[in-house]
């Protein structure tokens, strides 16, 4: 039997800015009402980060995460996954409070500490270059992604252990699989694990189709059959990869967190319009969509 792909939708994310696109979902009503309209177009998971209804910023409030985290547990079966990888000014401890208030099913965790460019890195073959690349490389300049060993330890003990929660682990290269087999062999964390491969940050791995095969490749040796992996392609790659993804037998992650536009410079409408679009694809592969419920069970979520 075809496996169903599971499909995570990220709504917002913390890179992208109002001004970027009116589509954007900042305030708690928006952002529950996309992640609600995600999870009815097929979305067995929502990847969910917070921002501050004035300013658009990045929060990592739990109050403000909990003006919009009832609402889409009411609304919708699908599984909601915090984010601990919060936004640019936060300290690890803040990224990991709206998780350890809420106590999800599913959070990210971030394996390892790099440059974080915010855009597609190489995009030198292309003709679309991302047309906000100068704004995003002048606001990265001297920016770490820290995500030390202690860090993930410590976020294993505090959502793992202390709530449950098990988590969508975002590797951005191939490093970042080995010291999760580190983990994995000091027993913190625990199959079936949920890979992203996060292709084409720079700093991190990028987004073709040969990297890919490496990553998967290389997950597959260290992890055997203990995994399941997803993959989100940056700005322009994300449909290319996911149908990859999909066609290798993976899970793919679509939403304005990873790009705003839905083709060459049209802008998506919604992430639900970005979530039908990549069941449109799965359905000319003949896979079948996830439901929540078989996510839940294939990647052993406390429900
Ligand atoms: N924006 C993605 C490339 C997180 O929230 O933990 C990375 C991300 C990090 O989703
Ligand atoms: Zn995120």
């Amino acid at each position: 039997m075809t496996t169903p792909v599971i499909i995570t939708c990220a709504v917002t994310g913390s890179v992208h800015t109002p001004t970027m696109s009116p589509h954007l979902p900042i305030t708690p009503d928006e952002i529950a009402e996309a992640a609600i309209e995600a999870a009815e177009a097929g979305a067995a998971i929502l990847h969910l980060h917070a921002r501050d209804p004035e300013t658009g910023q990045p929060s990592p409030d739990p109050d403000v995460f909990m003006r919009f985290l009832p609402r889409i547990k009411q609304a919708t079966d699908a599984v909601v996954n915090i984010s601990t990888g919060g936004g640019m000014p936060m300290t690890v401890e803040q990224r990991m409070q709206a998780a350890d208030h809420a106590a999800p099913e599913m959070a990210s965790c971030n394996m390892g500490t790099m440059n974080f460019g915010l855009f597609p890195a190489l995009d030198r073959w292309s003709d679309w270059k991302h047309p906000w690349e100068p704004a995003f490389l002048e606001a990265s300049r001297d920016f770490v992604f820290k995500n030390t060993f202690q860090d993930i330890e410590v976020l294993h003990h505090a959502l793992g252990t202390g709530h449950g929660t098990r988590f969508e682990y975002e590797c951005y290269d191939l490093g970042h699989l080995y010291t999760l087999a580190h983990f994995v062999d000091r027993g913190i964390a625990k199959p079936p694990l949920f890979l992203q491969f996060c292709l084409g940050i720079l700093g991190g791995i990028g987004a073709d189709p040969d990297t890919l095969m490496t990553m998967k490749r290389t997950a597959d040796k260290l992890f055997g059959d203990d995994y399941q992996f997803s993959v989100l392609g940056v700005g322009r790659h994300q449909v290319p990869l996911a149908t990859m993804a999909a066609a290798m037998g993976g899970n793919v992650r679509v939403g304005l967190e990873d790009n705003l536009f839905l083709e060459k410079g049209v802008l998506a409408e919604s992430n639900a319009q970005q979530v039908r679009r990549i069941r449109q694809v799965l359905e000319g592969l003949g896979r079948p969509v996830a439901t929540p419920a078989e996510a839940r069970a294939r990647l052993g979520l406390k429900g």
